[in-house]
Order: structure tokens, then C-alpha cells, then sequence
């Protein structure tokens, strides 16, 4: 009787835990270096709806050519300080690449983060202010297999390339994982603590190592 209750129990907590989570709307409220704009994502029958919003700071006299201003959802979130360069590549589950620019006519060609690629560059105004524009993107999925997914990415504005700044892509209902490698205090001597810390390190310096590569490879685009 007792092991039957509490086998149920069990049983319920098994469903409970496979159940997936449904998401509906993301944003990215981006405020850095004088640029204020937000991007809301929100899951609509046949894609995703995306609407972009520039109060200040896509200025024309400060907008630099030949690029000028590209915007991507980037595969990794913002790095302590505001770190840009820690959002890592752009979000390519197809593995599309750089190599060959995204012309919209043809999806195949664009990678999945590549909004500007998509939708047109930011043109800078006089104000700095871009009215409200609205998209309906048919690659973009909050959740999905591996790298498809939208969870835990960032939102990235460029200037000729330079990544002028960056925010959180914040998903309602989903909450991140603390970052890897991250300076926990609760190894209060705890006994079983003695075995994690030379394994803990050995990942910080491997993802430490990670995203240095990807820094550079990041130089280079
Ligand atoms: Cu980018």
C-alpha cells in the first residue's frame, strides 16, 4: 500500500518533469552605448512575430560604412560587464556560415540569427530613432532540437561590424542556468566538495578556452 503510493507519486513527478514547457514571447531590451531599442519575439501561427523598436543611438553621423548596422540573435548570452564579444556566433542551426550574404527571397541562404540579413539593416536616422518595424520570421523557434532553440541567447547590434551592443534575449517562463564555472560560494567545506573543485576547474578552463576561440573567430566576421 505504501510502496504503491508512493510509486504513484513518483510516477506523477516522472510526467510532471517530461511535460514541455510552452513559450510564447521573448524580448531583448537593449541599453548600451547610447542605443536604446527593443525586440520582442512572439510565437504566432505559421513563425515567429518580431517587432523592433529603435528609441536613440542608430545615428546617421555615427553610422559607419560600407556595413553600417546588422542586428543578430547571437548563440550565447551577454558576458559580466556588458561583454558583447561573450555572445559568441550568430544563432546558424543549419550551419549556413558568413561565407555567402543571406538574400531573403531565398531563407536557405540566411542564417537563422541573421535578422538584418533578413529584414534590412538599420539605417541611421537624424534622431537616432527607428520607427517600430514588424517581421514574420519562419525559422525562429523558441524551442526545437539543440541548436535551434532560442533559449539563453542574446540579441547583438552592429556598427561595420563592431558589436556596439547587446542584451539578454529574456524568454517568459524560462530561466537560465547559472553560467558554467561560475564562482559559487556555498563550497563551505562541505565533504563531498573535495572531489568536484579539480573537475569544476578543469571546465572553467575549458570553457574559458571555448570562448576565447570564439573571440577570435568573432574578430575575424
Ligand atoms: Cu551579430
Amino acid at each position: 500500500m505504501l510502496f504503491k503510493s508512493i510509486a504513484s507519486v513518483l510516477a506523477i513527478a516522472g510526467l510532471a518533469a517530461a511535460q514541455t514547457k510552452e513559450y510564447t514571447h521573448g524580448h531583448a531590451d537593449i541599453k548600451m552605448n547610447g542605443i536604446d531599442a527593443m525586440f520582442t519575439f512572439d510565437k504566432v501561427p505559421g513563425g515567429m512575430n518580431i517587432t523592433v523598436t529603435v528609441n536613440s543611438g542608430i545615428n546617421a553621423t555615427a553610422q559607419i560604412l560600407p556595413v553600417g548596422y546588422e542586428y543578430h540573435v547571437h548563440v550565447n548570452p551577454v558576458g559580466p560587464n556588458n561583454n558583447c564579444m561573450a555572445t559568441g556566433l550568430h544563432l546558424d542551426p543549419a550551419k549556413v556560415g558568413v561565407v555567402k550574404p543571406c538574400e531573403p527571397a531565398n531563407l536557405t541562404t540566411c542564417q537563422t540569427g541573421d535578422l538584418s540579413g533578413k529584414y534590412g539593416n538599420f539605417i541611421g536616422s537624424e534622431t537616432g530613432a527607428i520607427p517600430t518595424k514588424t517581421y514574420l520570421d519562419t525559422q525562429l523557434t523558441f524551442t526545437g532540437e539543440g541548436e535551434n532553440a532560442m533559449l539563453g541567447r542574446s540579441v547583438v547590434i552592429h556598427n561595420n561590424g563592431t558589436r556596439v551592443a547587446c542584451a539578454n534575449l529574456i524568454v517568459e517562463g524560462y530561466t537560465a542556468p547559472a553560467p558554467t564555472g561560475s564562482a559559487s560560494p556555498s563550497g563551505t567545506g562541505a565533504p563531498q566538495a573535495s572531489k568536484t573543485p579539480t573537475s569544476g576547474a578543469a571546465k572553467l578552463v575549458g570553457s574559458v578556452a571555448l570562448s576565447g576561440v570564439a573571440a577570435l573567430m568573432m574578430l575575424a566576421l
